[in-house]
C-alpha cells in the first residue's frame, strides 16, 4: 500500500465557522492529519511518498475553469480588499439560490464567494489553495499508482481539506477540491472503463454525486447519515438514482442518525454487491471516519475496532482500490481508526 501524505495540508487551517449564529473553532484541523500519521509511524501499513504536482488540466477534468481561477486568487483577493482581512478567514455570506443567474460572475468578491460555495462552514485562508491543491496532487498520484501491471493493490491519498462536498464549481462542508471524484476520472483517463466510488463519511457525498450523476462509466455509492436531519440535508436521499446515461448509476443508502455497525455493515454490503454487478475495474473509497462513536459532529455508533472489519470488507471487492481522506472529527481517535481501515484491507492479502 502506498501512501501520498499532504505536505501541505496545515496551510489550510482555517480559525472559525458561522454555526447558530456565532462564529466557532472549526472542526476540520491540521491536527486530525497529524494523528493519522502519527500513528501510521507506530504502524506503518504502508510506504510514504511523496506526491508529483498536479497540473491545472487535470483538475479541470472535474472542476470549472473560472471556480479553479477563482480559489487560486481569493485569498490576494480577500487581502487586497483591506489588509485587515489577513487576520480573518473570508467566509460566503450571500448565496444565488433558486431564480438567480449563476452565468454571470459577479465583480464583487462577496458575490462570488456565494456564488462558488454553498455553506458558511467553510472558511477561506491564506494557505486554502496552497493545501487544497497538493491534496488534489495526491489523490492523482494515488489514483496513478494503482494503475498499470505489478501495481499495489490500494494507495492512499492521506489529506485535508476533505474533498466529498465539493462540486464542478462549488466548496463547501470543508471541502474545496473534490479529491475522490479526480481520482476517479484519473483512474477512467488511465484506462480503467468502470470506476466505482463508494463514499462511507458520515456525510452524503453530494459533490461527488453531482459531478457523475448523468455518467454510467463511473458508479456513485453513498452510505451516510439520512440527509432530512443530517448535513448536507439537500442531496442524499435514496431515490436518487442518477439522470440521463447515468439513470442506475448513483446508490444512496441513508441511514438514521443513531445507527451502529451491525446496520451500516448491512449497507456496506449492498453497496460492494453493487460494485460486484456493475464491473468495476477501480474502486475510490471516500473514507470519513465521523461514523464513530465518540465524533463531536455526527450520530452513527461504530466502534474504533469496526474499522478493521471495514477495511476487510473494502479488500472483499478485489480491486485496485484509491482512498482519499475525508471527515472525522473525533481528533483524538482519528489515528486509530483510519489505520485500522488500513490495516484491516492490508491483512486481506496483497495490498
Ligand atoms: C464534512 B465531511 C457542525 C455543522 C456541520 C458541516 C459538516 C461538514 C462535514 N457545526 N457543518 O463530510 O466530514
Ligand atoms: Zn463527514
Amino acid at each position: 500500500m502506498l501512501i501520498f501524505a499532504n505536505p501541505r495540508h496545515a496551510l489550510h487551517e482555517g480559525r472559525h465557522e458561522m454555526f447558530r449564529g456565532r462564529l466557532v473553532p472549526c472542526h476540520e484541523t491540521a491536527a486530525r492529519l497529524d494523528h493519522v500519521l502519527a500513528e501510521l509511524g507506530r504502524r506503518p501499513v504502508g510506504e510514504l511518498r511523496e506526491a508529483p504536482t498536479v497540473a491545472r488540466t487535470t483538475l479541470e477534468r472535474v472542476h470549472e475553469p473560472r471556480y479553479l481561477n477563482f480559489l487560486a486568487g481569493a485569498w490576494a483577493e480577500w487581502v487586497a480588499l483591506d489588509p485587515a482581512n489577513a487576520e480573518v478567514d473570508a467566509l460566503p455570506s450571500t448565496w444565488p439560490v433558486r431564480g438567480f443567474r449563476h452565468d454571470v460572475e459577479p465583480l464583487n468578491f462577496a458575490a462570488r464567494m456565494g456564488l462558488y460555495s454553498y455553506d458558511a462552514g467553510t472558511p477561506l485562508t491564506a494557505g486554502t489553495w496552497p493545501a487544497a491543491e497538493a491534496g488534489a496532487a495526491c489523490a492523482v498520484a494515488a489514483a496513478h499508482a494503482v494503475t498499470g501491471a505489478n501495481a499495489p493493490r490500494a494507495a492512499v491519498a492521506l489529506t485535508r481539506p476533505p474533498g466529498h462536498h465539493a462540486g464542478a464549481d462549488f466548496f463547501g462542508g470543508y471541502c474545496f477540491l473534490n479529491n475522490a471524484a479526480l481520482a476517479a476520472q484519473a483512474l477512467r483517463d488511465g484506462g480503467a472503463k468502470r470506476v466505482a466510488v463508494l463514499d462511507v463519511d458520515y456525510h452524503h457525498g453530494n459533490g461527488t454525486q453531482s459531478l457523475f450523476y448523468a455518467r454510467a462509466d463511473v458508479l456513485t455509492i453513498s452510505i451516510h447519515g439520512d440527509p432530512r436531519t443530517e448535513y448536507p440535508f439537500y442531496l442524499g436521499h435514496a431515490d436518487e438514482r442518477g439522470e440521463g446515461d447515468g439513470f442506475g448509476y448513483n446508490l444512496n443508502l441513508p441511514l438514521p442518525a443513531g445507527t451502529g455497525f451491525v446496520e451500516w455493515r448491512t449497507a456496506l454490503m449492498e453497496a460492494l454487491q453493487r460494485v460486484k454487478d456493475f464491473g468495476a475495474d477501480a474502486l475510490v473509497i471516500a473514507l470519513g471516519v465521523d461514523t464513530y462513536e465518540g465524533d463531536p459532529i455526527s450520530r452513527f455508533t461504530l466502534g474504533s475496532g469496526d474499522y478493521l472489519r471495514v477495511g476487510l470488507d473494502l479488500a472483499s471487492a478485489g480491486l485496485p482500490t484509491v482512498f482519499t481522506l475525508e471527515g472525522g472529527y473525533a481528533v483524538a481517535a482519528m489515528g486509530v481508526n483510519v489505520v485500522n481501515v488500513l490495516e484491516g484491507f492490508a491483512s486481506a492479502g496483497t495490498a
